[in-house]
């Protein structure tokens, strides 16, 4: 037994379970050892459990200073409490060590690459879309200017600047989209034609615009025929402007769009026609890029692209009337010009052997993907 000034230093012999020095050294020895051990943050929480939890030997002996002798109490509490510090001090630090491992191991384990393209296939640029570009691109190259107009016109600019007398077939409800309330002067563009007129009321000759475009008409949808389709019009203005130049830019049009790089060379060809805003005017004709012509001679092998005719329609083209050009404000007597326009839809389908013009408006992605690549 200790004497009254000399703290208490029970043994095993004379103190309850657990009290001992030795015990509550054994505790703190193991608590440590457990907590060190512990790898995972759910491991430590178990080792807690068992080294400072309720049923823990630290707790049981905390239980058993209620059966000290009234002085020997005070010591047996600070020999526990200091155990328990410093179980609770290490068990605090493992924990921040483990927190720390484990929120560096998510930020790599859970981050974001920006960089994975995603597995679902993407929608793909429309082939009208392409086969625009590629158009206007082609006249860019030789410095002519991209410009574009309405889809919602004014009857002034789809027709009358443009020519058509008041009596004209295509001003009839069966083959113009006319928009509500009636009179209002307002349609659906049913060519890209209104164009060259805005072009020619917003600039001075030379003028050299490529137009491309959607237009309109009240044509019933079957395999070659939308009542929506896309257009492209070329429109050059200056003075001492020929045919001659509308041959030479349309060949050059069909070489850099149909020739796939056989060098050859690609020609048109023109026939008589008659459009109210040019004159005069023709049909231009391709040159079948298929069988450049040959399946044409008798007893040759037939062509599927051409029906072996040797030439494709193309579109219409002309030299501008002098009634549009005064109507775009340019002096006839001093300027001429040729125009040309051409349905893009129907150039696709002879392109790529699309029997359906449907196909271009169902919105299919297989057909829009294999196509508006290489369009
Ligand atoms: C015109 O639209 C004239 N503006 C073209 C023009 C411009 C002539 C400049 C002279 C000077 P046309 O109505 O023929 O012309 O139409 C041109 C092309 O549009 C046709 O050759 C055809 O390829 C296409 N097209 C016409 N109607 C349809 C339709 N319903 N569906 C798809 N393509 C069509």
């Amino acid at each position: 037994m200790s004497g009254p000034d000399e703290p208490a230093v029970p043994n095993a012999s004379e103190s309850p379970a657990g009290l001992a020095v030795a015990d509550l050294a054994a505790a703190q020895e193991q608590g440590l050892a457990g907590f060190e051990a512990a790898t995972t943050l759910d491991a430590l929480a178990a080792a807690r459990t068992g080294h400072l939890g309720d049923r823990s030997p630290l707790a049981r002996a905390r239980k058993a200073i209620g059966s000290l002798p009234g002085p020997q109490k005070a010591d047996a509490g600070k020999r526990v409490n200091a155990v328990a510090g410093a179980l609770q001090a290490v068990y605090d630090r493992r924990r921040g060590e483990l927190e720390r491992e484990r929120d560096e191991r998510v930020l790599v384990e859970e981050a974001v690459d920006v960089t994975v393209v995603p597995s679902r296939p993407l929608g793909g640029r429309h082939p009208l879309t392409t086969l625009s570009e590629r158009v206007v691109d082609v006249f860019v190259a030789m410095g002519w200017e991209l410009a574009e107009g309405p889809e919602l016109e004014h009857e002034w600019f789809n027709f009358d600047a443009l020519n058509f007398l008041p009596d004209h077939p295509a001003r009839q409800m069966q083959d113009t989209l006319f928009v509500e309330p009636e009179g209002s002067g307002l349609l659906l563009r049913t060519h890209t034609s209104p164009v060259q007129v805005r072009s020619m009321l917003d600039r001075r000759p030379p003028i050299h615009v490529v137009c491309p475009g959607r237009v309109y008409r009240a044509d019933a949808l079957d395999a070659t025929h939308s009542p929506v389709f896309a257009q492209v019009e070329g429109l050059c203005i200056d003075e001492g402007i020929t045919m001659a130049h509308l041959r030479g830019t349309l060949d050059h049009l069909a070489s850099a769009l149909f020739d796939e790089g056989s060098g050859e060379g690609l020609t048109t060809r023109i026939r008589p026609n008659y459009f109210p805003f040019t004159e005069p005017s023709a049909e231009i004709d391709l040159q079948c890029f298929a069988c450049r012509g040959a399946s044409a001679v008798e007893g040759a092998e037939p062509c599927r692209v051409c029906s072996s005719e040797g030439w494709i329609e193309w579109g219409g083209c002309g030299m501008v009337n002098p009634a549009v050009l005064v109507a775009g404000g340019i002096d006839p007597e001093r300027y001429s010009g040729f125009a040309f326009g051409m349905g893009l839809d129907r150039a696709l389908m002879f392109r790529h052997g699309i029997t359906d013009i449907r196909d271009f408006y169902e919105g299919d992605q297989r057909f829009t993907l294999a196509l508006g690549r290489e369009a």
